[in-house]
């Protein structure tokens, strides 16, 4: 298994839940590098169903260590109450791990992503009003609260008075909202803090630890290679660094210590928020996709977007992530379906183009070209091997691994962990 990284190479909901769930098994150390309570993972376990948004899904293991790396993005109400939801259904939590350099989400955040957003109007992001994107520019502009600063009893309050008071200035000033009362914040967060304390060390460390008695890591992005800061659909993105290059900063090690990159893609797309989408299905097709891949959002309960897999954007997220190979999650939803289409290029103002454009303007503007394969029309819930896959079914797996240059090693069909398949 050695050092893995698992990401989104779409915007975000691929069921990297299910399929970092799956490598945890093997996995001694599970880390998460970026992103806050945006994120939403659903693992089912039995009769369980797991909604988690900050702790990895590794936490079901108890000797795997969890660790919240550096650079996510921490809301400690939703941690604590996270922490509180696997205590009363008898998972431990010893091995949960928080870095004392992440970011703390803070009640002015949440309001000012929302005001920004109301203020915003018709270009408005979508975001999931977690107030993520402002946590993010507070660590920016280097005025942001970390969970070492609320560690330190001598100065924390003082710390916490300034930032509420110069944040309480932005929200009256620039959107006409209501203060916040700095004592009951503060109180609130000294409150968060001494919960949090057993679980805060130095992240980077204790990765390095690992890595030094060669104990198995994995890496866990949250939401996709599109909604990258840097590499996705920008402005149409979150504020943080999903792809694989992420992992390494916001965890705090060095690429070389990296061995192995596992996309996530769902075999159709969706997508949640605003932003363009080329593949997007208007019709009954992606109600039917919608319907039959119950795209509900883990976070904020949004509608998801569908349409057909995209092979411009795989292409874009091997080589931005350097993929090593591929995981395919809910192939089984396209089971009904008499026809598949898959997009294989764009046309672009009379041109056909290959290559993913970084301009969200020209992405806007690019029109699907596809190739129609036939659909199985049998249930692919049961099969246990690659061998027992429709043959059409294992005809849409293997153009897309063509189309993508790249191995698919694993196959969900359903959210159940028996319904997997390792391809060998
Ligand atoms: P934000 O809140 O600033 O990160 O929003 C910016 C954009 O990023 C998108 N985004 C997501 N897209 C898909 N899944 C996400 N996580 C949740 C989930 C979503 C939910 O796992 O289901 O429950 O609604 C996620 N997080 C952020 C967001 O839609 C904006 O387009
Ligand atoms: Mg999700």
């Amino acid at each position: 298994m050695a050092n893995v990284i698992v990401i989104g190479t779409q915007w975000g909901d691929e069921g990297k839940g299910k399929i970092t769930d799956l490598l945890s098994r093997s996995a001694d150390v599970v880390v998460r590098y970026q992103g806050g309570v945006n994120a939403g993972h659903t693992v089912v376990v039995g009769d369980d169903t797991f909604k988690l948004h900050l702790i990895p899904s590794g936490i079901l293991y108890p000797e795997t260590d969890c660790i919240i790396g550096s650079g996510t993005v921490i809301e400690p109400q939703t941690l604590l109450a996270e922490i509180e939801q696997l205590k009363q259904i008898g998972v431990k939590t010893q091995n949960l791990f928080i870095a004392e350099t992440a970011h703390v989400t803070m009640p002015y955040h949440q309001l000012i992503d929302r005001a920004a957003e109301d203020r915003r109007a018709e270009h408005k992001i979508g975001t999931t009003g977690k107030g993520i994107g402002p946590t993010y520019c507070d660590k920016s502009e280097r005025v942001g609260i970390r969970i070492v600063d609320l560690m330190d009893k001598e100065t924390r309050v003082k710390r916490l008075q300034w930032a509420i008071e110069y944040k309480n200035f932005v929200l009256e000033r620039l959107y006409e909202k209501e203060p916040l009362n700095a004592d009951t914040v503060i109180k609130q967060y000294i409150d968060y803090a001494e919960q949090l304390r057993p679980y805060v060390v130095d992240a980077s460390l204790k990765i390095d630890e690992a890595i030094k008695k060669r104990r198995n890591i994995l890496f866990e992005g949250a939401q996709g290679t599109l909604l990258d800061l840097d590499h996705g659909t920008y402005p149409y993105v979150t504020s943080s660094n999903p792809v694989a290059g992420g992992a390494c900063i916001g965890a705090g090690v060095g690429p070389t210590q990296i061995d192995r990159i596992i996309g996530v893609a769902k075999a159709y797309t969706t997508r949640v928020g605003e932003g363009p989408f080329p593949t997007e299905l208007l019709d009954d097709a992606g109600n039917h996709l919608g319907d039959r891949g119950a795209e509900f959002g883990t976070t904020t309960g949004r509608k998801r977007r569908c349409g057909w897999f995209d092979g411009v954007i795989g292409r874009y997220a091997v080589r931005i992530n350097g993929l090593d190979c591929l995981a395919i999650t809910k192939l089984d939803v396209l089971d009904e379906l008499s026809e598949i289409k898959v997009c294989i290029a764009y046309e672009l103002d009379g041109e056909v183009i290959q290559d993913f454009p970084c301009d969200s303007r020209s992405f806007g503007r690019a029109k699907p070209i596809y190739e129609t394969l036939p659909g199985w029309r049998t249930s692919t819930k049961e099969c246990k091997q690659f061998a027992d896959l429709p043959k059409a079914a294992r005809a849409y797996l293997q153009f897309i691994a063509d189309l993508l240059e790249t191995p698919i090693a694993i196959i969900s069909i359903g959210a159940q962990r028996g319904q997997t398949i390792i391809v060998e």
